[in-house]
């Protein structure tokens, strides 16, 4: 798509002179919602791609996407939007319970309470002293700093990053290990693949688009989720998409659900039931090994444990053959479908990408592992085109790489040995598997098991988030506010009253990515440019950079050199740049210089024809000798061993069919749905919620929930009814929307809408339609303890009585 370049030096010049304005008078002079009259179009970034903004009298009015992006996200909408959005929270916020009887105060009303607005300094003073009572008296285990989530991807205005570097400059904190993500996966791929897997390069899509004959998009919908990234998304993987899409080869979609990239292929779609991949897939295997396809050749000179394996495939040690008949009970596919599906695998050359819900529920770990072993068994790892990747639906996996230098970003400053030391010692964990947070809060000095550790659960009292949206992205809302009530402080920046926001104690007001000046790079494969992501406006309200915030709580602990290194927001910024300069120097390559690059918005570097021909695990295949995996055994394992060692009941040391604690039509299957929480097409998880992009989607005003028109039909439910999705452990609202698109048995609801709890005849529910009060806290299994957010089965029926209002948009009482 070729588009013209429309900037001209004029605008530039307009929008360097907001930024410096800024840097010459802060927030305060400038703040207050009147932006400095700016008038011209700014290049920035954001997690869904770089953009120019265009600015009126100090009033962002349009965006576009960058003329170098293939394929601009629709969300840019919502980007701008969210700026001006009625949920920014515009001053620091104490709830009053807190602000008069102090930590611990009332915790069961948190959430229902009234905030009271005070000045910075004293919400800053109140931070602090809490900072410092809870690390003298309980040491660093008795403050949780982990901050996980989906914040900014400037390399500076990292809120995760400096709330850590923050606590790391005064007396220690409980970080976390993994993500929502990929827990499950990211560790058992270390000891199956020698690498993380899920986040490296695919094989490129150029490579892909010239020798894959099948394309296999296993639990994935990659049209979707591409819009996102890490850093600022190059949108590569639709160039791959379009051009493997013209080719008019196959394309099959295993997934319960007609997604928009099975419509963008008119894809072959296989619906199995939720959570059985691993069956289907044994059954395939067995097919395979039945037939004499398997590719012995690759099993013996690639891999090892797969003679372990085999008896438990073929059914010698269990007395089950996972034969494509077995496999076709427990996914309800028909085995002969299955079979076919293995020997055109094996005659083709096919490429089976994966997303991560399949690993995002209970024995989780399992899924990826079973699908390396049928890629080993299919022999064409290695092959352009062939094997297996878990990343083409995320950040752009397989856009081809370009090899310029990278630039730097703020670190969390690492322990502070002298400070930490000084605080109370402890056995505790220093850090927990992300999502089990709430399970420390329930069992503080507990026991537990995670990949061959056994470790203490801290004694948490204060919890600092900034960056992330806990009362969003964790499971089972209900047993989560009941453990949070054992926090005594929770403390929140962010720029929106999330639930997480309403929830808190002390509440701070930070700016938007768009209303500062930062620098990150684009493309989180192809890393094919650095971005400067220049301030759009000048901050709205009261609202402060997370930096500025975590300086001056800094200074207030007596580490404030510590935190900022006396260096400002455009000094930084330049130290970053100058690692890449320095690097690119070195290299040979020609870089401009900061001021050069500053003035014109980015550098591109060339994509490599190494980059557009890199075929993943091509070198290992050559030679793994000379090549090894970082396994043990330096071969993909199997069978691991230290998974053996590690004796766990539920991640045995070979891939195997695991029943989860619940499934569609599984044993004792308490209610008749299953419950799919997918990542949402018009929002960032609960970010853009706020903005008018909710038009675009919502039913009833509420989020949508899809169902298939027989499950519908048995309940007396029409599209656009308002329905009640419920199980045992919670219950939300949410807007009907009657479809095809959805196997029979199961409903969608995305993960994402915001939390907004009522109290109705019925109970408490989510007016709005937060899924996560239905999930389950329970974690895949010893080795990754990740969370199980596909795992949930429920029931749905029309809502009865009056319909609560959706509050949460409009901010809170005083807020
Ligand atoms: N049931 C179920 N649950 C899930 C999932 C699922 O599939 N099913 N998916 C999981 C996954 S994969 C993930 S990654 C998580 C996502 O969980 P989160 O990353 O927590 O979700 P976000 O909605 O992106 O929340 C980011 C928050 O950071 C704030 N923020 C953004 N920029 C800044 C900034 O510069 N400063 C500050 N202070 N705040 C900022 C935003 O306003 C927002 O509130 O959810 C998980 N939860
Ligand atoms: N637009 C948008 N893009 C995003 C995000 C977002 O919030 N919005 N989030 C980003 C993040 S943080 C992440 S981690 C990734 C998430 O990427 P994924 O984890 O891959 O995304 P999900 O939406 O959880 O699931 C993908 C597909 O799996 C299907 N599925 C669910 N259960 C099963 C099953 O049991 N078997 C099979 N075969 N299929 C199943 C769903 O129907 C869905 O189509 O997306 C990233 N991209
Ligand atoms: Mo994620």
């Amino acid at each position: 798509m070729a588009k013209t370049n429309g900037l001209s030096r004029r605008s530039f010049l307009g929008t360097t002179a907001v930024a410096s304005l800024g840097a010459l008078f802060g927030p305060s002079l400038l703040g207050s919602g009147v932006a400095r009259a700016a008038n011209g179009e700014v290049l920035t970034g954001s997690h869904w791609g770089a953009f120019r903004a265009t600015v009126k009298d100090g009033r962002w009015t349009s965006v576009r996407g960058w003329e170098h992006d293939p394929y601009p996200s629709s969300q840019l909408e919502g980007v701008m939007d969210s700026v001006y959005s009625p949920t920014r929270i515009k001053y620091p916020m104490v709830r009053r319970a807190y602000l008069e009887g102090g930590p611990g105060a009332s915790p069961e009303t948190r959430g229902m309470d009234d905030f009271v607005r005070v000045s910075w300094d004293k919400a800053l003073d109140l931070v602090a002293n809490e900072i410092k009572r809870v690390q003298k008296e309980h040491g660093p285990e008795g403050l949780f700093g982990g901050s996980y989530g989906w914040f900014s991807p400037g390399k500076l205005h990292n809120a995760r990053t400096l709330g850590r570097r923050m606590l790391n400059g005064s007396g220690g904190f409980v970080s976390h290990i993994g993500d929502y993500s990929t827990a499950a996966s990211q560790v058992i791929m270390p000891h199956v693949m020698g690498t993380l897997e899920v986040y490296e390069q695919q094989t490129a899509w150029p490579v892909v688009v010239e020798n894959t004959d099948i394309l296999v998009i296993w639990g994935a919908d990659p049209y979707v989720t591409n819009q996102i990234g890490w850093v600022i998304p190059d949108h590569g993987g639709y160039k791959g998409m379009e051009d493997f899409k013209k080719t008019g080869k196959r394309v099959i979609c295993i997934d319960p659900i007609k997604t928009d990239t099975c419509k963008y292929f008119d894809a072959e779609l296989i619906s199995p039931k939720p959570q059985t991949d691993v069956a289907m897939m044994l059954g395939m295997a067995h097919t395979l090994q039945s037939e004499g396809l398997s590719d012995t050749d690759f099993l013996e000179n690639y891999t090892t444990g797969f003679d372990k394996f085999l008896p438990y495939l073929m059914g010698e040690t269990d007395g089950q053959p996972k034969s494509a008949e077995w496999a076709s009970e427990i996914c309800g596919i028909e085995a002969k479908l299955i079979k076919q599906l293995a020997r055109d695998f094996k005659e083709n050359r096919t490429m089976l990408s994966s997303g991560w819900s399949m690993q995002r529920m209970h024995h989780g770990e399992q899924a990826h592992w079973m699908l390396v072993t049928l890629a080993c068994m299919l022999g064409q790892i290695g092959l352009p085109g062939g094997g297996f990747g878990l990343s083409y639906h995320y950040a752009n996996g397989g856009s081809p790489s370009a090899s310029g230098p990278k630039v730097s970003g703020i670190s969390d400053g690492g322990r502070q040995e002298s400070k930490w030391a000084s605080s109370k010692p402890s056995k505790a964990a220093t850090a927990l598997p992300v999502s089990r947070l709430v399970e420390a809060l329930e069992n503080p000095g507990g026991e537990f098991d995670f990949n061959g550790k056994r470790q203490i659960f801290p004694d948490v009292r204060l919890v600092y988030w900034s960056g992330g949206n806990p009362f969003m992205h964790h499971q089972d809302r209900n047993g989560m506010l009941k453990a949070w009530e054992k926090v005594e402080t929770f403390i929140v920046n962010d720029f929106q009253w999330t639930a997480t926001a309403r929830h808190a104690d002390i509440v701070l007001p930070a700016t938007t990515t768009y209303e500062r000046n930062d620098i990150s790079m684009y493309g989180d494969y192809s890393a094919n440019a650095i971005i400067a992501m220049k301030k759009v406006v000048e901050p709205m309200y009261e609202a402060r950079n997370d930096f500025d915030i975590f300086a001056e709580i800094s200074e207030r602990l007596g580490s404030r050199e510590f935190f900022d290194e006396g260096k400002d927001e455009m000094a930084w910024i330049r130290q970053f740049y100058k690692t890449a300069y320095d690097q690119a120097d070195s290299s040979g390559i020609d870089m401009p210089d900061f001021d050069a690059f500053w003035e014109k918005g980015h550098v591109l570097y060339p994509i490599t024809d190494e980059g557009k021909n890199y075929v993943r695990y091509g070198d290992f295949r050559e030679d793994p000798l000379l090549e090894p995996l970082g396994t043990p055994s330096g071969l993909i394992e199997i069978y691991s061993r230290n998974i053996e060692k590690m004796g766990y009941d539920d991640c045995p040391p070979h891939p195997m069919w695991m029943e989860p604690f619940e499934r569609l039509d599984g044993p004792d299957a308490k209610f008749p749905l299953h419950v799919t929480t997918s990542h949402p097409k018009h929002r960032l998880h609960s970010q853009l919620c706020g903005t008018k992009l909710r038009e675009k989607y919502t039913v009833a005003d509420r989020e949508p929930c899809l169902i298939n028109p027989a499950d519908a039909k048995a309940r007396d439910i029409v599209d656009g009814d308002v329905v009640r999705v419920f199980n045992d452990r919670g219950q939300c609202l949410a807007g009907a929307v009657v479809t095809d698109d959805i196997r029979k048995g199961v409903i969608r609801v995305c993960e994402g809408a915001w939390y907004d709890p009522v109290k109705t005849p019925m109970g408490k529910l989510c007016s709005y339609g937060d899924i996560n009060n239905l999930t389950d806290n329970r974690s895949t299994s010893k080795l990754a303890q990740g969370n199980c957010g596909h795992t949930a089965i429920a029931d749905v029926e029309k809502f009865k009585g009056d319909v609560p209002a959706v509050t949460v948009f409009n901010t809170p009482v005083n807020g």
